[in-house]
């Protein structure tokens, strides 16, 4: 029986503010005491996290004096060291206070975009301190209840402006810090800016250093749209923008859950790791879920080791998948070679156009082609299912 211990190689990480968050909700207040930075940590360490991310806030409060933030850091940087976690991910927290009520970068205050570049340059620095090597953006609040206040182009230009001067801050301090934006398509506002990972793609294209730029999908986000997250992933992978990731869990149609990873639609989660796994994705794992509101302290470790042990047991799902000979031989079937049309992926070529141009197709026989995806789905619920194994 294996383990499931997670390892150093799986590159889980987890926020400070996901197994430290206090169960507070719109309609309720927090059912946890806060627990320190540190604390935090020893928590992760316990159950096997190999990282941690954070926000600004997260570790200095927002009204910290130089020397408090520095006394925060060292202090945190030694229980880094003592537990040997590592902080890969760091990103700016420009969505809590009520200064950032109309947004952060999008703001239609020039005072107001001017102090969100101010507190992310000192998130990066700080970033960069701990040794994170991807920096996150997820603009909550980059986005409108009414369409009469903001006007969608200016915003659109004030986030690459923004960007833009990022990117350039960083190069100019000779941080090797890569971008990933993260995109929400609403909550808390109404309608965020930038909403799924294909428009993030597009806009990345429009930024001064397009390589420097790629993207953070969460499953949440993607599901909050209705839309398939794997395919979002690997849209994402093939234009080479799959930087980080945030994995939990979420209901289509639903607020923003966060639930444990594989929590709510475990056969999406298995796809999704079986691309990663078989892409050979090699960034962190982040869990950006948290416990139920009902968890203590007990239950968010036992939150956070699901979210792990899930990955690895769909991990080795997929393997199975994999190694599957009836279901290999069913998707043989399906991919069989055809070497009339084995050119087709060369793209055009005079010759090729001009055969097929001229070619008769029997439409009859095409449709007649049969297509088992009935037989391996079901055996793919079989699998997972735990029925097919040994
Ligand atoms: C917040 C949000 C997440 C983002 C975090 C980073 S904060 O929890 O819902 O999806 O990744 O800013
Ligand atoms: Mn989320
Ligand atoms: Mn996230």
């Amino acid at each position: 029986m294996p383990s499931y211990e997670p390892q150093a190689s799986d590159k889980f990480t987890f926020g400070l503010w996901t197994v430290g968050n206090i169960g507070r909700d719109p309609f309720g207040e927090p059912t946890r005491a806060p627990i320190s930075p540190p604390e935090l940590l020893r928590l992760l360490a316990e159950v096997g996290a190999w990282g941690v991310n954070l926000h600004d806030n997260d570790l200095v409060p927002i009204d910290a004096t130089p020397s408090e933030r520095d006394r925060i850091v060292r202090e945190f940087k030694a229980t880094l060291a003592e537990t040997g976690l590592v902080c890969p991910m760091a990103t700016t927290n420009l969505f809590s206070d009520p200064a950032f009520k109309d947004g952060a970068f999008t703001s239609n205050d020039a005072r107001v975009r001017a102090y969100s570049l101010h507190k992310t340059m000192h998130a990066i620095d700080l970033g960069v301190e701990l040794g994170a090597r991807v920096y996150v953006f997820w603009g909550g609040r980059e986005g409108a209840e009414s369409d009469a206040a903001k006007d969608p182009i200016l915003s659109l230009q004030r986030m690459r402006d923004a960007l833009n001067f990022l990117c350039q801050y960083c190069l100019d301090q000779g941080y090797e810090l890569r971008f990933a934006l993260e995109p929400k398509p609403n909550e808390p506002r109404s309608d965020i800016y930038l909403p799924t990972v294909g428009h993030m793609l597009a806009f990345i294209e429009t930024l001064e250093h397009p390589a420097m730029v790629g993207v953070n999908p969460e499953v949440a986000h993607e599901h909050m749209a209705g839309l398939n997250f794997m395919h979002a992933v690997a849209q994402a992978w093939d234009a080479g923008k799959l930087f980080h990731i945030d994995l939990n869990d979420q209901l289509f149609g639903r607020y923003d859950q966060d639930f444990r990873f594989g929590a709510a639609m475990l056969r999406q989660a298995f796809h999704l790791v079986r691309f990663l796994e078989g892409v050979g994705y090699a960034g962190s794992r982040h869990f950006d879920a948290h416990a139920y509101r009902s968890a203590d302290y007990g239950d968010v470790r036992a939150f956070a080791r699901g979210c792990m042990r899930t990955y690895l047991i769909l991990r080795e799902k997929a393997q199975q998948f994999a190694e599957d000979q009836e279901i290999q031989a069913l998707l043989a079937e399906i991919h069989h070679q055809d070497d009339e049309f084995a050119d087709l992926d060369q793209g055009y070529r005079r010759e090729t156009a001009q055969r097929i141009h001229r070619r008769a197709f029997d439409r009859h026989a095409l449709a007649a082609r049969p297509l088992p995806y009935e037989r391996l789905d079901q055996l793919t619920t079989e699998l997972l299912l735990g029925v097919r194994d040994g």
